[in-house]
Formats: C-alpha cells, sequence, structure tokens
C-alpha cells in the first residue's frame, strides 16, 4: 500500500486504542511463519563520534516481552542486540520539516488516494477529539472519539485550521510508516527493530514503568500520558492535554526520553501476534513479510509494529507505555498520536 485507505484506517485505529481489549472472538493464528533475516548490516562493538541529537545504547542481552501482560508479549525470552546509536528524542516538526523542505516529500496525509480504489476519499488523516455530552462513553466503541478530518496531516495537526506555531519542538505526529522510513533514509539513520526498541526502553536494566503510578515519582510526572477520565476530560495533571514538546520529562537510564507516552513510535518490523514464538536470539526482525503479518483483530491487514505509549495512555484503557507493550498499525496509516524516532548503525 501507498495510499491510504482511510475505511480500513478507521479499523485499524479502533484495534490500536482498544489495544486488543474486547471485539468479536479472535481468529487462529496461522500456524507458521518465517523470521525475517539476521540484519544486514553488523555493527561494530565500539561507538564513534556522537551524532547529534543521538545516544548510543551498548547493545546486550535482555529479556524481551512479558509473561503477565498481554498473549503477544509472549512468552518472555532473551534476545541480543548488538550496540546503536537512538536518537535521545521523538523526531520533531522542527526536524521533519527540514527533510520535507529538502526533499519536497509530500507524507501520506497529504496525498489524495486513488480514486478508483477509494472514491470520494480526500486527503487527510485521523484525529482524536474528546467526546462530548454528558452520560458514560463506552469504550468499546472508537468512533465516538477517533474521525477522519479532511486536510489533516503533519502541518495541520487538527485540520487546514490548525498549523505548527509553538510547536517546533513537539514530536511530528500524522506520518505514515512510509513517511517515517523517508525520513530515515534522508537522514542516514533507520527504524529501530522491535528488539532494540524494548531493549533501549527498558533503560539499563529498568523494567518500569509497570502500571501508570509508576510514572509519578515524588509527586512528579515522569512522561506525557492521560489523565483524568479517559476519553472526555484529560486533566493534564503533568502539564500537557495532547503532544508535549520532546524532552519535557526526565530521560531513562540511556538518556532516552519519551520512550513512554508522548507518541507511539514506528519500529521496521512486520508485526505478528506470535512473533516470539519463532524469535531469532539475536535482534529479530519479526516476520519475514508482510503476508507473514498477522493480527488476530484484524487478519487479512499487515501491519507494522508501533511502541512506547502515547499522550492517550492510562492504565483505564491502554498501558501502552509499559517497555514491552505492543502496538500495531498497517504502514500506510497516519495518527494525531503516533511518530518516530530513528536509530543509527555504528561506525
Ligand atoms: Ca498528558
Amino acid at each position: 500500500m501507498t495510499r491510504p485507505e482511510f475505511l480500513r484506517c478507521v479499523g485499524v485505529l479502533g484495534f490500536a486504542l482498544l489495544c486488543g481489549c474486547g471485539g468479536a472472538p479472535a481468529p487462529a493464528t496461522p500456524t507458521s511463519f518465517t523470521p525475517a533475516p539476521p540484519p544486514t548490516v553488523l555493527t561494530p562493538a565500539l561507538a564513534g563520534a556522537t551524532p547529534d541529537g543521538m545516544v548510543w545504547i551498548a547493545g546486550g542481552t535482555f529479556q524481551m516481552g512479558s509473561d503477565v501482560n498481554r498473549a503477544d508479549e509472549r512468552p518472555v525470552h532473551a534476545v541480543t542486540v548488538d550496540g546503536f546509536w537512538m536518537d535521545a528524542t521523538e523526531v520533531t516538526n522542527e526536524q521533519f520539516a527540514k527533510f520535507a523542505d529538502a526533499t519536497q516529500y509530500q507524507t501520506t496525509a497529504e496525498l489524495v488516494p486513488d480514486q478508483l480504489q477509494f472514491p470520494g476519499w480526500p486527503a487527510g488523516s485521523i484525529c482524536f477529539t474528546p467526546p462530548t455530552g454528558a452520560g458514560p462513553i463506552s469504550l468499546d466503541d472508537f468512533r465516538q472519539w477517533w474521525h477522519f478530518e479532511e486536510g489533516a496531516n503533519w502541518k495541520h495537526p487538527e485540520g487546514p485550521r490548525s498549523d505548527l506555531k509553538g510547536r517546533a519542538k513537539h514530536p511530528v505526529v500524522h506520518v505514515s510508516w512510509d513517511d517515517a522510513v523517508a525520513y530515515c533514509k534522508w537522514a542516514g539513520k533507520r527504524l529501530p527493530t522491535e528488539a532494540e526498541w524494548e531493549f533501549a526502553a527498558r533503560g539499563k536494566g529498568d523494567t518500569l514503568p509497570r502500571n501508570n503510578l509508576e510514572l509519578k515519582v515524588n509527586g512528579s510526572w515522569r512522561a506525557n500520558i492521560w489523565q483524568g477520565d479517559f476519553p472526555k476530560t484529560d486533566s493534564k495533571e503533568d502539564g500537557f492535554a495532547g503532544t508535549a514538546p520532546v524532552g519535557s520529562f526526565p530521560a531513562n537510564g540511556y538518556g532516552l526520553h519519551d520512550m513512554a507516552g508522548n507518541v507511539w513510535e514506528w519500529c521496521a518490523d512486520w508485526y505478528r501476534n506470535d512473533a516470539y514464538a519463532k524469535s531469532a536470539a539475536q535482534n529479530p526482525q519479526g516476520p519475514a513479510s508482510a503476508k507473514e503479518s498477522f493480527d488476530p483483530e484484524e487478519p487479512g491487514l499487515a501491519k507494522r509494529v508501533q511502541r512506547g505509549g502515547s499522550y492517550l495512555c492510562n492504565d483505564c484503557y491502554c498501558s501502552g507505555f509499559r517497555p514491552s507493550s505492543r502496538m500495531k498499525c498497517t504502514p500506510d496509516t497516519g495518527l494525531s498520536h503516533a511518530g518516530f524516532r530513528c536509530v543509527k548503525d555504528g561506525k
């Protein structure tokens, strides 16, 4: 897919926000898949000169996944990753603008989709809007707070009447996986593998946070997540409703900011719910192909992995900020709470 399939996006989005909760009974997972081959770029053990804005993740062996959370995080298994450079923060609007200006790149959300395939659909993206009105909200129906906004894209996060004024340092959003990869190539970087991302998120052996309470330390929030009555009222106890400027919260043990919360971050891997059943011991890459991607909540849609949770996450609905928590989305989908950061091999 190179163009947005909006009707499909809405379905994807629902599960992205539902985080696997509820819905129809899941179909059986196909019995086998082929793990992607090992990385083709071998990374020396020593770090060279520090690239701007990046920190060196020395690599090592860790226990990936969780046996006490969602099914797709199981089983816990030992994984080794080589050292790599990682952006200390999510890619910002300011950084993405340099790329777009230099290349005249247009993101998926800025392009009118194929009208033969999707007649009548304009360019745009999917935005979060808190539902209004009295009475309880059923968390089973994401359409109450997500909608397609014509003209929404990274430069106009809430639609044509919005802009980036005051948001130069905020993470870029409404970028598809394809957009993120295009930026990485321009920058001489790449997206992290899911294993690299989780290794880095754990911050030198720190497995926290296990829940949102552990993100509040000595009365101060350590991540931009949701506080209050989801999805109606974000009390922004952490200081922000919506995205926050990158680096607004303390870094983890590696010097990485916002590995929990702020925006979801694309990873390189195809998603598969049982990927860990055949995980390689050395920097696993997920399934080898789109055909082997599988999400029991939406079988038939090939998805890429997202990690880290967003400003919409809270234990009442989505604990995506946990280091082992996995999310998935079709690669042509941009969302108002999803961005990315890059990694770079050592030299
Ligand atoms: Ca917040």
